[in-house]
């Protein structure tokens, strides 16, 4: 170990290294894998080699994920060796994707043993308590004191430059306090992307956001069972030097619920591909939706009577979270669109999907047998194709100007033929509706998409004009049905429906805008908000948001049902049209444009660690946009939207968009962007407890 000089270190700012440590790197989990996945070209841009990611080694795919190497950073070496050598296993190299940034993977199991100890450490150090049997928090409590250690190792080893370490969610937190309380000379970024709390009450049935500033947060979270994994959370978001969240939504929660204002708001973004022309990404919409053409004639085999070149695919997909992510309002909607579509006599069919991965005993007879008949019957009118077609070719070369030139149609095809065929039309037959879900639930009686599909009657009858296809899993291009790719899956698709009541940010109506297709989401979700302050007409977008916050929940799921009654009224010309629209909002999610606000957390942090690096030679402090830093920005300043009418005026920078400077700590809660939240003032009586709806 180096020895410590006797003056406090000058650490260089300026070119300092990042560490990003989440539990998603390397690991899909779900949403915070894709914001680190998705930004690692903009921030290796930004720092190339300097930049680090650090994440639980998982053997099951970090080896296909990872090419191993041997650190050139000596400190970085020095501190890897001094660790291995007291056991812990961890792999270290780049991370195949694009952008390869290095990445370095600690084996959580080959510090189990040290568990006990550092759990007895976090009671004393930070008070935070650990019941025995939360795996968890087990993993949660054995990464952070591997990152704690490693960056207080690595600190003293390298002595020259300073140190970022940005920390995702409370599953990375705990290294928080212990850099705080050991005194790691490091700055430190918390970022949440939820709450636990907030995630927990949401789920239940309370009426979160008119009562987020009553809430009894311990007793809450206590009874939840969940005040142990709330204890890092809120040590994680107190002790870090730069506090941030994803949107204002969140960080409005996070204020009540964590107790600390955020520092600012770092908005999700996508690495967004452009294409070289508009037509290309309309081609793939019309490619992959073939693909679901060709599942919906198998699944609907012996009920398909509807026109699929006059069929909408809508759809719905995350994480199971039935009210959060707003899938009860969407099958209520449903319903009522099945009805609105019926009494209008609309010859337009919907097909709604909902994805979502839940329990499952593998495939059903009854999705398998359909795609399997209608694989038979397209392979027997192949056969019977070419054989016609050999028939015509044998009589046209033997034909030599007498007899009929032309086969008639019933020669065309022999006798065995017909057979052939008729024997595949009738195992077409059904006595069954087609299934409502692909899969066996493990849990099928007690299922809440299943009941509620149950008690609105969407059954895929006949006469219904929406019909529905829950499908339990992930979508996968190797599977048996429905083998898409999610992407393929979503291109293919025609609306996104995603009417969230919890979102922090929501990724899949995101994603849906830089594929070019239209989506709803609400005003309670971090992404809808972030539209809705940048665009004057969302709607007029392709972006469709619906009220959830101002109005009841019988008035919003009319309002859904009125967003897809008029999207299914659109002509054909109006969809390509309107597709194009949502397209050109892409730039607007781009982490070109976004990453700025992760940088300026960053250079926030580095103010807070180290002020005296930011003074100018008459000892004031430099401006913030100070030459050292914003030469690394430039590249960063985007092109707005030709199109769209941005809220802003003049360009909509991401300076502009984003919240994260020292006035925001002046600010009150009322000032969240376009907020009218209800008062925290005490004036206000009988708040909690308050009435559950
Ligand atoms: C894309 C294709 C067109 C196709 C259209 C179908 O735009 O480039 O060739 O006609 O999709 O759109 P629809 O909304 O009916 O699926
Ligand atoms: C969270 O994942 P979730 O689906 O549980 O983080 C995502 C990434 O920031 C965010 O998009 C989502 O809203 C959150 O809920």
């Amino acid at each position: 170990m180096a020895e410590l000089p006797a003056e406090p270190l000058k650490r260089d700012v300026q070119n300092h290294i990042l560490f990003e440590c989440a539990w998603e790197v390397v690991n899909k989990v779900g949403g915070i894998y894709t914001v680190i996945k998705t930004k690692v070209p903009v921030t290796v841009a930004e720092y190339g080699d300097r930049y680090t990611l650090i994440g639980p080694l998982m053997y099951k795919t970090a080896p296909m994920e990872v090419e191993a190497q041997e650190p050139t950073d000596p400190a970085l070496s020095a501190t890897l060796d001094n660790m291995r050598t007291q056991g812990i296993k961890c792999l270290y190299g780049r991370w195949l994707i694009e952008g390869a940034p290095r990445v370095l993977l600690f084996d959580i199991g080959s510090a189990f043993h040290r568990l006990d100890e550092w759990k007895a450490d976090l009671w004393t150090l930070a008070g935070i308590p650990s019941p025995p049997h939360d795996t968890e928090t087990n993993d949660t409590i054995i990464f952070g004191y591997l990152i704690a250690w490693f960056l207080g190792e690595y600190i003293t080893q390298q002595l020259h430059t300073a140190v970022v370490a940005h920390f995702h969610e409370w599953q990375a937190g705990v290294a928080i306090p212990l850099c705080r309380k050991r005194h790691i000379d490091v700055t430190t970024v918390f970022t949440t992307h939820a709450t636990l709390l907030g995630r927990y009450l949401c789920a239940g049935n309370v009426d979160f956001y008119n009562n987020l500033q009553y809430f009894d947060v311990d007793h809450e979270a206590g009874k939840r069972g969940i005040y142990h994994r709330y204890c890092i959370e809120r040590a994680s978001t107190h002790c870090s030097d730069v506090f941030t969240t994803v949107s204002d939504i969140t960080a409005y929660e996070s204020e009540h619920l964590l107790k600390r204002k955020p520092d600012g708001i770092v908005p999700n973004g996508l690495n967004v591909v452009k294409f070289q022309a508009m037509h290309e990404f309309q081609n793939l919409h019309a490619t992959a939706k073939a693909k679901i053409h060709e599942f919906i004639r198998g699944h609907f085999y012996g009920y398909y009577d509807f026109d699929l070149d006059n069929t909408l695919y809508m759809f719905t997909a995350g994480r199971y979270e039935y009210r959060n992510k707003g899938v009860d309002m969407f099958i209520e909607s449903l319903a009522r669109l099945n009805y609105r579509l019926q009494k209008s006599g609309s010859k337009t069919t919907v097909v709604a999907f909902i994805i979502m991965p839940a329990a499952t005993n593998s495939y059903t007879v009854d999705a398998l047998k359909g795609q399997a008949v209608m694989k038979q019957l397209k392979d027997t009118v192949t056969e019977i194709q070419n054989r016609i077609g050999a028939r015509l070719f044998e009589h046209a070369a033997r034909y030599h100007g007498e007899g009929k030139m032309e086969l008639q149609p019933d020669e065309l095809m022999s006798a065995e033929d017909h057979i052939l065929l008729k024997r595949r039309i009738f195992a077409l037959r059904r006595t069954t509706y087609p299934p409502i879900v692909t899969h066996n639930m493990v849990d099928d009686a007690n299922d809440p998409i299943l009941n509620q599909l149950r008690r609105v009657k969407l059954f895929n009858a006949p006469t219904d004009r929406v019909k529905v296809i829950f499908h339990p899993d992930f979508l996968n291009s190797n599977n048996p049905i429905l083998g898409l790719d999610y992407e393929e899956f979503v291109r293919g698709c025609h609306l996104g429906v995603f009417p969230s009541y919890y979102e922090p940010w929501g990724y899949t109506p995101a994603e849906c805008t830089v594929m070019g297709v239209p989506s709803v989401t609400t005003n309670l979700s971090g992404f809808g908000c972030f539209m809705q302050d940048l665009i004057e007409r969302p709607e007029d977008e392709g972006c469709y948001i619906v009220d959830r916050r101002m109005q009841s929940v019988e008035e919003s799921a009319n309002d859904l049902t009125n967003f897809m009654f008029t999207f299914t009224n659109k002509t054909r010309r109006q969809r390509i049209n309107q597709r194009n629209r949502v397209e050109r909002l892409s730039p607007l999610l781009d982490w070109k444009n976004l990453g700025i606000e992760y940088s300026k957390s960053r250079q926030l942090a580095l103010r807070r660690a180290y002020p005296d690096a930011f003074l100018n030679a008459n000892g004031e402090v430099d401006d913030e946009d100070s030459d050292w830093f914003g030469a690394s920005m430039q590249r960063f300043m985007p092109s707005a939207p030709a199109s769209p009418r941005l809220r802003m005026s003049g360009m909509a920078t991401p300076g502009d968009m984003g919240t994260l400077t020292e006035e925001m700590q002046q600010l009150n809660t009322s000032d969240y962007r376009g907020y009218n939240w209800p008062r925290s003032s005490e004036e206000e009586e009988d708040g909690y407890p308050f009435p559950l709806v």
